[in-house]
């Protein structure tokens, strides 16, 4: 578990990390190279293009993080047919492949992080083959559902000397990604800490050109580098890939991300590829969330801690779920249109701190409902496997690490983007597009409601008893159906009826820990 406290560290971006990095490098079996050399002067980066202001919006996404290509070739029908607009994979280059334990709590031989290190950019992984990914990422285009891509661009591995494609490596040469210790900061003594780590987070060479946990990190800053990367993206986005999840992207200078963005084609949709940055809170300055505004989305990860803080601290009395009346720019969080929201993404998720998760099961399912009624960002929907008490456990899978089909019906999988709440959020969402945030009613009492505009109301109860409220909708005289217990079906509702009298108002009974929500579209 030192793993996962690790990233929380580095995510949350507390300034001394000396000591626990030493500590966890002290624990791979990795040497350094010999004494830093230093490197030839890299040519300076090209001015790139910068990718804020000309996306599309990636509208409602679901993360099917660590599903199988196979799987989620299947998946994407539903995920098209419930409206997503896309989904998210987990990252599909080649990775390291584990053949003995670490130390301690690091048990499992083939953990989750596997993904995150990388060892060339062929498409043979955990997930599957690169035919396999091709004909998913084909299939989710043609069921509507566009594919975004976990791009791990800052850093090779931190361990390990073979890969899942079967490739060897040695520390810093990579020879079938085509780096060679000159492509790594800390072997031309770029990186200005003693070990190579990042000690301070709020020291911006630091965090840029040092290993983080340990992970080789690349001289993004190179023509050679910014090269690679480009072609290995370029050849996602031929495959029909539409942008990318930017994996530690705190972690590379904002010119270098403009430079490799600059290099990248169209899509096949004649788009700019989404482009979406993994800026952890913590840091001020040029490393804030805010400031990577500037180079593409962000990932609405000081969200996912105000989103806990107000779900879970109401029996402490500092505060509750109406509080969230003003989420969003409101409270302090970059701009909507800039950013990708979320309740839990894959770390928040196995660090289970300050984020709620599949095991509050409710709660989350409320959060998630929440999320998708409020508006703010693009918000996206975690997805994944079930784990025990090892946060290191990784997804079901052979003993060789291959991931095994996902099911929604063995429990090992959560399928939280099919439940039926969410996937009623999912159409109120799309069905109430950027209509206003009016009629808000937030009692102080863990209930929070509110119309958009006059073409959907929502109400959500995070108390643990049932709650009536009298509010009014915004709108017209009607029966309506909650999209929540699964809205109109066939003319009739699947689940609960709300009524609307002719002053647009209505009495509405919020159970415990649930939500109510309609739209015109749900009307009988
Ligand atoms: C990320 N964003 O910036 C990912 O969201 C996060 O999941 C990744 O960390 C990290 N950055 C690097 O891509 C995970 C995991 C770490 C794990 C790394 C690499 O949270 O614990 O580190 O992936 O697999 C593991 C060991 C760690 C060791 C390191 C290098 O847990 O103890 O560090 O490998 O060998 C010495
Ligand atoms: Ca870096």
């Amino acid at each position: 578990m030192a793993s996962s406290r690790m990233l929380r560290t580095s995510v949350v971006g507390l300034a001394s990390l000396a000591a626990a990095l030493a500590a966890a490098l002290s624990g791979t079996a990795q040497a350094a190279p010999t004494a830093p050399q230093l490197a030839p002067q890299a040519a300076p980066a090209a001015v790139g293009a910068k990718a804020s202001g000309s996306m599309q919006e990636p509208g409602v996404t679901a993360s099917l993080w660590e599903w199988s290509w196979p799987s989620i070739a299947s998946e994407c029908p539903r995920l098209g047919a419930i409206g997503y607009d896309g989904v998210q994979v987990a990252p599909p280059q080649d990775s390291v492949k584990r053949t003995s334990t670490g130390n301690g709590s690091d048990a499992y031989l083939h953990p989750w992080w596997e993904v995150y290190q990388v060892v060339d950019y062929g498409l043979t992984s955990r997930m599957g083959d690169e035919q396999q990914f091709r004909d998913m990422v084909a299939d989710c285009r043609k069921a509507g559902v566009k594919v975004y891509v976990d791009a791990v661009i800052n850093h090779t591995t931190g361990q390990g000397n073979v890969s899942y494609g079967g490739k060897t490596f040695t520390p810093y040469t990579y020879p079938d990604a085509g780096y060679v210790p000159d492509d790594f900061h800390y072997t031309v003594g770029a990186c200005p800490s003693a070990d190579g780590g990042i000690a301070d987070f709020n020291n911006k060479t630091q965090v840029w050109n040092c290993n983080l946990v340990g992970l080789e990190d690349l001289r993004t800053e190179t023509p050679k580098v910014q090269a690679r990367l480009a072609a290995y993206l370029n050849k996602l986005l031929r495959y029909g890939v539409s942008g990318f999840r930017v994996d530690a992207g705190k972690h590379m200078a904002p010119a270098d991300l403009d430079a490799i963005y600059d290099r990248l084609d169209r899509t096949k949709d004649g788009k700019r590829p989404y482009w979406a940055l993994e800026v952890g809170p913590g840091s001020p300055g040029v490393l804030s969330p805010e400031a990577y505004t500037e180079h593409g989305d962000v990932l609405g990860l000081d969200g996912v801690k105000q989103i806990y803080g107000a779900f879970t601290s109401y029996s402490d009395h500092q505060g509750d779920i109406s509080g969230l009346a003003t989420f969003g720019s409101g409270s302090g969080l970059t701009r909507s249109s800039r950013t990708m929201s979320f309740i839990t993404n894959h770390d928040t998720n196995h660090d289970q701190a300050n984020a709620l998760t599949y095991k509050e099961g409710p709660q989350y399912l409320l959060a998630t409902e929440w999320l998708l009624a409020d508006g703010y960002g693009s918000p996206q929907v975690f997805s994944s496997f079930t784990f025990g008490a090892d946060t290191n456990q990784g997804p079901p899978s052979d003993d060789q690490g291959l991931i095994d089909r996902a099911s929604c019906a063995d429990g090992r999988w959560t399928c939280d983007h099919a439940k039926t709440g969410v996937v009623g959020m999912v159409k109120f969402h799309q069905y109430v597009g950027k209509a206003a945030k009016k009629h808000v009613y937030a009692d102080q009492q863990n209930v929070l409601a509110f119309s958009r505009g006059t073409k959907g109301w929502a109400g959500f109860n995070n108390g643990t008893s049932a709650k009536t409220i009298t509010v009014k909708t915004g709108l017209k005289k009607g029966t309506y159906c909650d999209a929540v217990t699964g809205g109109k079906v066939k003319g009739a509702c699947a689940g609960t009826t709300v009524t609307v009298s002719g002053s647009g108002r209505a009495t509405v009974e919020l159970p415990a820990r649930a939500a109510v929500a309609f739209t015109k579209q749900t009307r009988l």
